[in-house]
């Protein structure tokens, strides 16, 4: 594991490159140097993410060499991001690549697809040729197995289109004291956007399912950062009444347009309220098991709660360790920045977003006392389940000086997200507590 500092230091383009230009356009444009030749030009998959960063197609791109730096982006000195990604996202950790947004970039109804986090496990693919992938469904539960091309799905199948709330279960895990080990990820590993596809259970039912079916498990097509061949990333998954939910998608477009390839081009899962690794990228599998999947990062401590409630620091056997589910209700003010400062008299407007995963939130209140006296906000309806809902307010201070504004989401069972951080637990998994965001109000 590198160092915090490391890991929070942002490197920009040039230096990116200095250090090694064959491993930056790796990096960069997702692959670079084609093997098969000694000419040393990037490849077509590595092209189409750089043109989506220069904001247009490189005509000629053919002509354009390895290991160099785009004109159009060498002039920067700004810190440089991800391909076809917002260059405000924090990058955690570049291999494999992981970025969160910030609170104030998720200030939107949905969150765009430049501004959309991505938790890597491995290598994304390269060279995928959307007109010859497949999608194949098997298992012990499955009547057959049967394969589809993506064109065979979009003309076989409706298609839907679901406002979706992913976020990543470790969301959170930087509050854990003692720390857990894994990325040191704040508040931005969710996001909500409007995912288009075919329902996961029109598919399954094409194929047919044995009534013995528990669970669904996904493989997607990246590789092991260790570069064993053949080596199998992640490959979890969602018990069988959670595949059969109207909202769980096989998924291929996102707000609109084709999935970022960090986000899981051409084709990924979708599921709404459980831990978004759940929801498999670069899909070209889906089992159908008749027993609790049993894939990589399904068993041992992973994405996994001590069943019962355990001391912080304590070691828990993995036989006490349970499967995590539904993800618990959360909200994150999106506006203002934390550290703003506006003048004393005046107003200051707050927005935000809060999903709980089937319930909708019901009220979302907003403190400016740490929590003694709470103040509701307005809140919008959600679009659909797993849906998140925007909320805002406009509030007065007293005085000038130092506050923080606390922001809390209840649903409508009354259940509500805690002050402090949640249940300690050995991965760091499922911290709910109140976002909270400084403010001072001067004269
Ligand atoms: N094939 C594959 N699917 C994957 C992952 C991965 O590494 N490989 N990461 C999972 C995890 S842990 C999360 S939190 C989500 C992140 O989705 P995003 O990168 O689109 O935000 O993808 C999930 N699906
Ligand atoms: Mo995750």
């Amino acid at each position: 594991m590198k160092r915090k500092e490391e890991e929070e230091k942002k490197i920009g383009i040039h230096e990116l490159y200095a250090q090694d230009p064959e491993q930056a356009d790796e990096l960069l444009w997702g692959r670079s140097t084609t093997p098969d030749s000694r000419r040393g030009f990037i490849r077509k998959s590595a092209l189409t993410a750089m043109s989506l960063a220069l904001g247009a197609r490189m005509v000629f791109a053919e002509n354009f060499p390895a290991g160099m730096i785009p004109a159009g982006l060498a002039h920067s000195d700004e810190p440089f991001g991800l391909p076809g990604k917002h260059p405000g996202l924090i990058i955690l950790n570049d291999k494999p690549i992981n970025a969160e947004t910030p609170a104030e970039l998720l200030d939107d109804d949905l969150t765009p697809n430049d501004r959309f986090f991505v938790r890597n496990n491995g290598t994304p693919p390269t060279d995928i040729n959307p007109a010859t992938w497949t999608l194949t469904i098997e298992g012990e539960s499955a009547q057959q197995r049967k394969s589809y091309t993506l064109a065979e799905l979009k003309a076989k199948f409706e298609h839907h289109t679901y406002h979706l709330t992913i976020e990543c279960g470790g969301n959170g895990r930087k509050e854990f004291n003692p720390p857990a080990k894994g990325n040191q990820w704040t508040v931005g590993a969710v996001g909500c956007a409007a995912w288009t596809g075919v329902r996961l259970r029109d598919v399954l039912n094409d194929v047919g399912v044995k009534s013995n079916a528990v669970y669904v498990g996904y493989i997607g097509e990246d590789t092991h950062i260790s570069g064993t061949p053949g080596k199998v990333v992640i490959s979890r998954g969602v018990p069988i009444d959670k595949a059969m939910e109207e909202e769980s998608l096989i998924a291929w477009s996102m707000n609109g347009q084709d999935i970022p390839l960090l986000n899981g081009y051409p084709l990924r899962l979708v599921f709404g309220g459980y831990p978004a690794s759940c929801s498999g990228k670069w899909l070209s599998k889906i089992l159908i098991r008749n027993k609790v999947h049993d894939g990589e990062k399904m068993t041992g401590q992973s994405y996994r709660m001590p069943c019962k409630p355990v001391p912080p620091g304590a070691k828990v056997a993995d036989e006490d360790m349970c499967i995590i589910e539904s993800m618990p209700i959360k909200s994150v003010v999106t506006y203002p920045k934390s550290g703003a400062t506006i003048k004393r008299g005046q107003q200051l407007p707050i927005r935000g977003s809060a999903w709980s995963a089937e319930r909708p939130v019901a009220e979302v209140a907003y403190s400016i006392d740490f929590g003694a006296t709470w103040h509701p906000c307005t809140l919008a309806t959600r679009a659909n389940r797993y849906a998140w809902q925007r909320f805002s307010a406009k509030i007065t201070f007293p005085q000038d000086g130092y506050y923080e504004v606390w922001a809390k989401a209840t649903d409508d069972n009354g259940v509500s997200q805690p002050m402090l951080v949640p249940g300690w637990n050995p991965r760091g998994y499922l911290n709910n507590a109140c976002h909270r965001i400084a403010i001072k109000v001067v004269v």
